[in-house]
């Protein structure tokens, strides 16, 4: 008979919230009080957002480990990034922790990011502590907040020992969180309290062996390949010989070369683990996400983790621009394959496949934002390849076409309503809720199709001065809606090779907006702006003026260009079209037609290229 044995030396959380509601921030609350940190030791702010984009953006990408002690008990925390295409890192951590504190912030409330970590912790039958955070913002509601959250509770259909959850109000950049809004104090200790009282301890049954599963994938250059879970029954140690059992039920043998625990944000060796801790095995090469490490003696497989499919998918080719080569340090495709090979590996909400007749790589994952991450992440790497529009993937059920749906929240200023819901009615949305609570500003709730929103950000941004919130999340496959255009606008292409002469730009700049500054280079078939028409121009951008001897005097010599945005790789990939590309380099992005030569493009058909997003990739 199975015994069920609560390891009461450690608790293991998740934090999850949506965007910016101050996760990480209060990660760093929790390292100071804690005592991990030294009195008075200077540490940069957001301790867990240790990658170089996450700091330059100033969010969180990657769940990240770490733990802290409090009163002789070892708190794991998962920090998890709340951006809606990172949502499988969520899905991941939880199936590390116990019980999860759900960060909402006291003047924004739940929002669609909220809804979505919720429903994942809820149906993982997680325990949940409720902190509303930023009491500080001098428009902070709690009250109200918390009221919405109990609703969002029941609408999920939690558990009454769920919807039972206690609450905390925090200021987590103050390091200050309580039960009650009255009370002073001066940190957070309630809150760590809390978490050892009403998060339940990590549960084992003794009589089995050991068994792991494995949650994240870490490298390091000395140890190889490193894999990162929670240990579900039994206790392991260094030096171990055991078994990885992956998704085809094979059993790949492996010896524990370091056993390494979480102590901090650091990984210290350990001789041994029990039951409950989160650890990281050094010793096996061939490991993915969700596989079981186990004993050779009795191996016993856990159920695999469940992540969402991806919704998008994106083509990855070697850079054939006539540019190529000259910037990065790996451009054959081999190296990009290798590369994307190992981000599928780590990353577990990101797929790839091969295309050999293209000789290109199909790379599947979440959402734009992501795959502008794993972009930037590998030019900075010094790769050089080039990247097409961004599709979404579609499924087919009973003959019928499927496709991904994402349920839309604005929050505008009610005057930009009517521009917004036009151009969103126009892309097969429909609106499902509208609010007006009378203060100039609405929030209006669609169900629309992704690929509606693929490139719409920037647009919706322009629609409402700026001014505008939107939040989505991916809501499920629905039957396909129907074709639609989500460009209205042509490009300006180079009809030849030579650098943008301002002459010539300026001369351009009544067709529509331009992407080069006068002096930089240029291609047959590269882009250099957008035309206001809704067909192509081939230009030449590199046209000087003719001297001639009637010259008046530097009248207008002197041309004054309207400023040039730099292109960021979001832009670029949400205005490139069917049969159009994104050469990405470490210095330099460009946007190129596919075909380069003007003289091909033309002699093609016109429906060579569908042009309505929904071309088989
Ligand atoms: N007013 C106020 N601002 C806070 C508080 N805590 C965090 N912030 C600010 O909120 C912003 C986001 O904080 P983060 O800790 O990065 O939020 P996050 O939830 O980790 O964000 P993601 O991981 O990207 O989802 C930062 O600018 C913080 O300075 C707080 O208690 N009060
Ligand atoms: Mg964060």
């Amino acid at each position: 008979m199975s015994r069920i044995i609560e390891n009461k030396d450690i608790r293991n959380i998740a934090i999850i919230a949506h965007v910016d509601h101050g996760k990480t921030t209060l990660v760093d609350a929790m390292f100071r009080q804690s005592g991990l940190l030294r009195a008075g030791q200077v540490v940069e702010e957001r301790i867990m957002d240790n990658m170089d984009l996450e700091r330059e953006r100033g969010i969180t990408i990657a769940a990240k480990n770490c733990s802290v002690s409090w009163k002789g008990v070892k708190i794991n925390i998962i920090d998890t990034p709340g951006h809606s295409d990172f949502g499988a890192e969520v899905e991941r951590a939880l199936s590390m922790a116990d019980g999860a504190i759900l960060l909402v912030d006291a003047s924004e409330g739940p929002l669609p990011q909220t809804r979505f970590v919720l429903k994942k912790t809820l149906e993982a039958g997680l325990k949940v502590i409720v902190v509303i955070n930023k009491i500080d913002r001098k428009d902070a509601r709690p009250g109200q907040v918390l009221g919405e959250i109990y609703d969002l509770f029941i609408d999920l259909g939690a558990g009454d020992d769920q919807i039972d959850f206690p609450v905390l109000y925090a200021a987590g950049r103050d390091g200050i969180a309580k039960r009650t809004l009255e009370e002073e104090t001066d940190n957070i200790h309630q809150l760590l309290d809390a978490i050892i009282d009403k998060i339940p301890p990590p549960v084992y049954d003794p009589e089995e062996p050991f068994q792991m599963l494995v949650s994240d994938l870490g490298y390091s250059d000395y140890l190889g390949r490193l894999a990162v879970g929670k240990i579900i029954n039994g206790a392991v140690s260094s030096n171990r010989l055991l078994v990885c059992i992956n998704r085809d039920g094979e059993h790949v043998p492996l010896k524990v070369t370091k056993l390494q625990k979480y102590e901090g944000i650091f990984c210290r060796p350990a001789e041994s683990a029990s039951a409950g801790d989160i650890v990281v095995l050094a010793g096996i090469d061939d490991v993915k996400i969700g596989d079981t490490i186990c004993t050779r003696e009795h191996p016993k497989t856990l159920e695999r983790i469940f992540i969402d499919e991806p919704t998008i998918s994106m083509r990855f080719t070697i850079n054939d621009s006539p540019f190529s080569g000259q910037e990065g340090r790996f451009v054959q495709s081999p190296k990009i394959r290798e590369r994307l090979l190992k981000e599928t590996l780590m990353n577990v909400a990101i797929q790839m496949e091969e295309d050999r007749e293209h000789d290109s790589y199909i790379v599947k994952g979440r959402g734009e934002f992501q795959m502008a991450i794993l972009i930037e992440t590998m030019r900075r790497e010094g790769f050089e390849f080039c990247v097409g529009r961004p599709h979404v993937i579609y499924k087919y059920e009973k003959g019928k076409r499927l496709e991904p749906i994402e349920r839309l929240f604005i929050d505008c200023e009610e005057e930009f309503l009517g521009a917004v819901t036009e151009k969103l009615a126009s892309r097969k949305a429909r609106m499902t809720d509208l609010v007006n609570n009378g203060s100039g500003r609405i929030r209006v709730e669609f169900s629309a199709p992704s690929r509606a929103l693929i490139g719409y950000r920037d647009e919706f941004l322009t629609d409402t001065k700026g001014s505008g919130v939107m939040n989505s999340y991916f809501a499920g496959y629905e039957e396909y809606r129907g074709d639609f255009s989500t460009r209205f606008t042509g490009s300006i292409v180079a009809d030849r090779p030579g650098k943008a002469v301002a002459y010539a730009l300026c001369n351009l700049e009544a067709r529509g907006r331009l992407f080069v500054k006068p002096g930089d280079p240029g291609y047959e078939g590269m882009i250099v702006g957008e035309h206001n028409r809704d067909d192509d121009i081939n230009v030449n951008h590199s046209k000087e003026k003719k001297l001639s001897n009637m010259r008046a005097a530097g009248k207008d010599d002197a041309v004054v260009l309207t400023p040039v945005e730099p292109i960021t790789i979001e832009k670029a990939l949400s205005f490139i079209r069917d049969d159009e590309m994104v050469e990405i380099t470490p210095k330099s992005i460009r946007l190129k037609k596919t075909i380069l030569s003007a003289r091909i493009r033309n002699n093609l058909k016109p429906d060579s290229f569908a042009g309505k997003g929904e071309t088989p990739l």
